[in-house]
């Protein structure tokens, strides 16, 4: 079996595409730095301060990756109208002043009705677990739904509920997340998530860097104007080390 038929083949530069003849069963020997497009860095704007940004860069190129491009505009629709079905009944939260997230919707999913939609899931879970998760992918993944005026506070996930790597598929709008050093609010890095791209974060930069998913505003990006609209997510973690 052919791996990765949900990249596109617009984005024949990618080195990640390059590779797209690994079949599935020799991905999990190959490392992530060999699939991981070396385009990331274009998605990240580093903001460390000048004296640790080196070391500071190195871990963040071994711990968080983003892929452009991972599914097509068709794959985007047919998974959006199926994540469509199960939140119809869920209202956005608006009011929570508490809460890590606002203005949104969310729910779990395991199983896919398209077969189309399981397979995307499944191939972008190799992607993201294939060679460096310390426990099993979790089945279920976690859907969120940001309404236009909605964002996710700087927080890190649980180790509670999570192990050593969460990834996340970006559908319907392009968006900023900022991560920043847990003890130093100086230290931190801005990453663009396109639409359609998914990112991977694990190890150091899952554990020591809180993220956030930036509200609109008129935030650039890199001199670029990022217009945050609607934003629906998958996001895939592993089971929790314990
Ligand atoms: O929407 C995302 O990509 C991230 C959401 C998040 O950080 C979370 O649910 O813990
Ligand atoms: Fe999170």
């Amino acid at each position: 079996m052919r791996f990765i038929s949900i990249i596109t083949t617009t984005s024949k530069n990618n080195l990640f595409i390059l590779k797209s003849g690994v079949s599935l069963k020799k991905l999990s020997t190959v490392s992530s730095k060999d699939i991981i497009s070396h385009q990331t860095f274009k998605f990240i704007d580093y903001q460390f301060p000048e004296k640790i940004a080196k070391s500071r860069q190195n871990i963040f190129e071994k711990s968080f990756f983003i892929l452009p491009d991972v599914v097509t505009d068709i794959e985007e629709k047919e998974l959006v109208n199926e994540i469509e079905i199960s939140l119809k009944r869920l209202r956005y939260q608006h009011d929570h002043w508490d809460d890590a997230i606002h203005g949104y919707r969310e729910t779990e999913k395991i199983l896919w009705k398209n077969d189309k939609n399981a397979n995307i899931i499944n191939k972008l879970k190799i992607l993201s677990f294939g060679n460096d998760s310390k426990t099993k992918p979790m089945q279920q993944v976690h859907i969120l739904d940001l309404y236009d005026d909605g964002y996710v506070k700087a927080h890190i996930d649980s180790v509670k509920f999570c192990g050593n790597i969460i990834a996340g598929l970006s559908l319907l709008s392009d968006s900023i997340m900022k991560l920043t050093d847990d003890t130093d609010p100086n230290i931190f890095v801005e990453a663009l998530l396109p639409r359609r791209s998914l990112y991977i974060m694990k190890d150091d930069v899952r554990y020591k860097y809180k993220h956030e998913v930036l509200a609109r505003s008129d935030k650039q990006f890199k001199g670029i104007k990022v217009l945050r609209k609607r934003r629906i997510s998958i996001v895939m973690r592993n089971e929790p080390i314990m």
